[in-house]
């Protein structure tokens, strides 16, 4: 006789093949704490964050660039020994946003915090912002250094707190909701919202808050808590000479509503700066004495290899090739290019027969062959989406 099955032996875990795990619950609360170069630091954020979380059940998730100094090794080792401590290390890859949304996205935590990890912001006041968040006063809760009793006295130099305060300024214009701290780095908000704006982040630069508040398609409710900016101890400060302009193309790119890539705009600014070298090399070799053709395929190697250098350097800082990686990088850049000319030529050519007009033949060709380097370098010779 045929048995009626009872519903619930469906969700033993020997029916399912996976074990129950009605009684657990996950954390409340996800830190994702950026990392480079920070293993002196890592013991003493863990141990404040236990000490100031109490009553919170919490993780935190590391996002180590690979540090040399063997970061994302000592987490791994605390890791094993506490389960509330992760790691995500990435190899190849650099960028404080980047890594940040890889972090939030990490976890299943319904409230997510970013903190640095170098003990600049000040821990003790997660747990009132975690509360301004259950309550549900905002949607995202900022530690700013602007408002009340905030202070931001731990920048390292009058420089940095100038650009501090003209970088958010600069940014107030983009944001709709009126933000003292957008620049700040210590943050909290539901992951809903991180998976809501998730996939129209740029992640380029160090700014993942103005990232986050110019991704979202709505107004948010944003509470500002004022704390005091620490400064560092222990480890060096990781910004240099570009993070400002990074910190423009985010602007622009904010703006424009990415029809503007960040990357699209430097490779171009690179490829000018290509063209301007050619000509003086050119001129140079012409000078030296140099039949034309060739100072011009003199000048026209020097500019490529000099532009396949900027562009690792600063188009693709965050996926820099090094190593054999940047010699085989070089090849093929300087392989696609030819074949970027060879493009820029033929439409050049067949639109002067199309109109007579030699500047706007010059100007097509010049343009299709600029995209098409940029798409097929950004893929073949960088490994990443144009
Ligand atoms: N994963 C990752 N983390 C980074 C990177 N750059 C910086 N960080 C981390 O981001 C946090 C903030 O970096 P800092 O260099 O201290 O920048 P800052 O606090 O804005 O500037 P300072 O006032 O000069 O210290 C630290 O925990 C760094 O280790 C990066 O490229 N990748
Ligand atoms: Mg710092």
């Amino acid at each position: 006789m045929a048995s009626i099955a009872d519903p619930r032996e469906t969700r033993e875990p020997a029916a399912t093949g996976a074990a129950d795990l009605s009684g657990q619950k996950g954390p409340e609360l996800c830190v994702v704490v950026p990392t480079f170069n920070e293993r002196d630091n890592v013991d003493l954020l863990v141990g404040r964050l236990d000490r100031t979380l109490r009553g919170i059940a919490w993780e935190v998730v590391f996002v180590d660039d690979d540090s040399p100094d063997g970061t994302a090794e000592h987490i791994r080792a605390l890791g094993e020994r506490d389960p509330r401590i992760r790691c995500i290390r990435r190899i190849g890859r650099r960028g404080l946003s980047s890594a940040c949304i890889e972090g939030m996205l990490a976890t299943s935590a319904p409230f997510v915090a970013v903190i640095d990890g170098d003990l600049q912001h000040d821990e003790t006041l997660l747990p009132r912002m975690h509360n301004a968040l259950k309550e549900d006063a905002a949607d995202v809760v900022i530690a700013s250094r602007y408002v009340e009793t905030g202070s931001p006295e731990g920048l390292s130099s009058d420089r940095r707190k100038r650009l501090s305060v003209y970088g958010a300024r600069l940014a107030r214009r983009l944001i709709e909701a009126d933000v003292a701290d957008s620049v700040s780095g210590f943050f909290m908000l539901r992951r809903a919202l991180v998976d809501e704006v998730a996939p129209r982040l740029s992640g380029i630069g160090t700014k993942i808050l103005i990232d986050i508040l110019a991704s979202a398609m709505r107004p948010l409710r944003i509470v500002e808590l004022p704390y005091r900016f620490r400064a560092r101890s222990r480890g060096a400060s990781k910004l240099d000479a570009f993070t400002g302009v990074e910190y423009l193309l985010l602007l622009a790119e904010k703006l424009t509503h990415r029809y503007v890539s960040y990357r699209m705009l430097l490779f171009f600014v690179v490829g000018l700066s290509g063209i301007f070298l050619n000509l003086a090399v050119l001129r140079l070799a012409l000078f030296a004495g140099a039949d034309f053709t060739l100072g011009e395929s003199i000048a026209t190697a020097i500019a490529m290899v000099s532009n396949f250098f900027l562009n690792n350097m600063l188009t693709y800082r965050d996926c820099r090739l090094v190593g054999w990686q940047a010699v085989r990088g070089l090849a093929s850049f300087m392989l696609l290019c030819g074949l970027g000319a060879l493009t820029n030529v033929a439409v050049a050519r067949d639109v002067f027969d199309l109109t007579g007009r030699w500047l706007l033949a010059g100007i097509a060709g010049a343009a299709i062959g600029a995209l098409l380097n940029y798409a097929l370098t950004s893929i073949f010779t960088w490994g990443r989406r144009p």
